[in-house]
């Protein structure tokens, strides 16, 4: 029987090109984001793939997410695989002129609300004592970087709670890893600039992480055997050594 896989922020970048991505290997998906055109749109592109479901919420509303999750249809109801994806940085400013609204949108976007996703989805995996978990972390949730200070601490959180899922997830044999990117161009710095045009700079000169590059990896992580775990991935682009070091040729 096909696996389920339930990706989080599934409506653009890393997330849009997972489910590609595992489309084409035959698992059913459900893709959730809050743009529910593009949710129809992808749906409609891999149904020749495979079976699809969409699921429109705002990770930050848990009642919105215990209840999409509640609704799922009998045949998407057992997910086998959870991508905690969706998230984004919101501006890059010093710790002493950052907004309050950026700083409550990455904590509740990329910490709560990985976190109400995941209490939606465990108990089953653990009822089944079988189930994956893929955290989408980054560089920034190993290294902190000038003006990075509350994106990265929500990333470094991310990494702390996917090392707690993992330990008490153990005794029910449900694998939880994390995959961590540097640099990928995607959707993340238009969110992250709110639209300005700096956000066109930001992947000029070098060659970029693609998402599909991202996703290869996390289809690699989901198709090990059984017994073999990949805890915590880091990647970077060739051209990107650490948060601060890149080489441009501009
Ligand atoms: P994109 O902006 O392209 O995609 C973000 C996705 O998250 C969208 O599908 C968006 O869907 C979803 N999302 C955002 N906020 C919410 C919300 N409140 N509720 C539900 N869904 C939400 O960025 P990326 O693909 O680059 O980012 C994906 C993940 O990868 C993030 O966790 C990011 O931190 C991480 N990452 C990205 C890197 C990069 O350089 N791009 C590097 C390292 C990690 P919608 O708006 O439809 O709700
Ligand atoms: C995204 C990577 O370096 O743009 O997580 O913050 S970075």
């Amino acid at each position: 029987m096909s696996k389920t896989a339930l990706v989080t922020g599934a409506t653009s970048g890393i997330g849009k090109a997972t489910a590609y991505e595992f489309a084409k290997h035959g698992i059913q998906l459900i893709i959730c984001g809050r743009r529910q055109e593009r949710l129809e749109a992808i749906k409609k592109e891999l149904e020749s793939l495979t079976k699809v479901c969409t699921l429109q919420f705002d990770v930050r509303d848990k009642r919105q997410v215990e209840k999409a999750i509640a609704s799922l249809p009998n045949e998407f109801k057992q997910i086998d695989i959870l991508i905690n994806n969706a998230g984004n940085a919101h501006g890059l400013d010093p710790i002493q002129s950052g907004s309050l609204d950026d700083w409550d949108a990455m904590m509740d976007i990329n910490v709560k609300g990985l976190l109400y996703v995941s209490k939606a989805v465990i108990p089953q995996m653990t009822e089944r004592q079988s189930g994956h978990i893929i955290n989408i972390g980054s560089s920034a949730g190993k290294e902190v970087y000038p003006k990075g200070n509350v994106y990265c601490g929500s990333k470094h959180a991310v990494l702390a709670i996917t090392e707690g899922m993992r330990i008490d997830l153990n005794p029910f044999g449900i694998k939880v890893g994390a995959v961590n990117p540097g640099l990928v161009e995607t959707e993340f710095s238009k969110v992250r600039f709110k639209g300005d045009k700096i956000a066109d700079t930001v992947y000029k000169g070098f060659k970029a992480l693609q998402a599909e590059d991202i996703a290869e990896i996390i289809y690699f992580v989901v198709s090990r055997p059984y017994h073999v775990n990949i805890a915590d991935l880091l990647v970077f682009p060739t051209a990107q050594a650490n948060s601060t070091t890149l080489k441009k040729n501009i």
